[in-house]
């Protein structure tokens, strides 16, 4: 059923060169019931280019379940975004591995990595090293509660460039900027332009995107990937539209 593609890393990077902005569905393992997947599947018709899978808390043990759900109905890469060490599986294609750079909670910039990088070691997953940024999205987040960290201000895009720019002299291969599943307000697209001009990095958005101008307005600020959970999870149908609102 697998799309015959290289690598993860290669298609985002690929975009990237092009100027192209691709559409990620997030999809959460404890919401994965079985009509879940079918109709988030059966709604993107293609429309989503790459899957993630994973939460700031999951609940449930469903992850392999959730994969195996979505590979069966769908060709594209299926990608782990691990809120924790217990969500990692041999059935995804690749794995982000996250460090929160934007946070100062040395078990999430490297302790969790030196436990789970033996286990890695012997998947087959592909491993995607990102430089994980939480930013500011009006309320608190599970993501900003479960990571004991504060995000970036999100009036303060001259902080987000410079730990953009670290990121990428330490050698990461992605940057996330993340407002938090069902942040109030996305990441702006003054802060997304900003480290788009500073760093050559494909750039992740994500976090409070709801709407079709939301996704055209991250992907015009320079996202190379545009992720949606929470939206897509009310309302499958508005697949179509964020897609068009990003590939214009
Ligand atoms: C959160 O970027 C993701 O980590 C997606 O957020 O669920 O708000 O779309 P939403």
């Amino acid at each position: 059923m697998m799309d015959s593609f290289t690598s993860v890393l290669s298609i985002i990077e690929k975009a990237r060169e092009e100027g192209r902005t691709l559409l990620s569905i997030l999809v959460d393992p404890d919401k994965a019931a079985e009509e879940h997947l079918e109709k988030i599947v059966e709604s993107s018709e293609n429309q989503s280019d790459i899957f993630f899978v994973g939460g700031s808390l999951v609940t449930e043990l469903k992850l392999d379940q959730t994969i195996d759900g979505l590979k069966k109905r769908s060709k594209k890469p299926v990608v782990l975004f691990p809120g924790s060490l217990l969500q990692i599986s041999n059935k995804a294609d690749a794995l982000l591995f996250l460090t929160l750079i934007s946070g100062r909670n040395p078990e999430l910039l490297i302790g969790h990595h030196v436990v789970a990088a033996p286990m890695i070691r012997k998947t087959q997953l592909e491993v995607m090293p990102v430089g994980y940024m939480l930013i500011d999205g009006g309320k608190p987040t599970t993501a900003s509660y479960m990571s004991h960290t504060s995000p970036i201000p999100a009036n303060k895009p001259e902080i987000a460039v410079c730990t953009a720019m670290a990121g990428e002299m330490l050698g990461l291969k992605l940057l996330y900027l993340d407002a938090g599943s069902g942040a109030e307000n996305p990441v702006s697209a003054e802060i997304i332009s900003a480290v788009r001009e500073a760093t050559d990095l494909p750039i992740i958005v994500g976090g409070g995107i709801r709407t079709a101008e939301q996704a055209g307005k991250a992907a015009k600020a320079g996202a190379t990937v545009v992720v949606v959970g929470n939206a897509l999870e009310k309302d499958p149908g508005r697949i179509r539209e964020l897609k068009q609102a990003i590939s214009r």
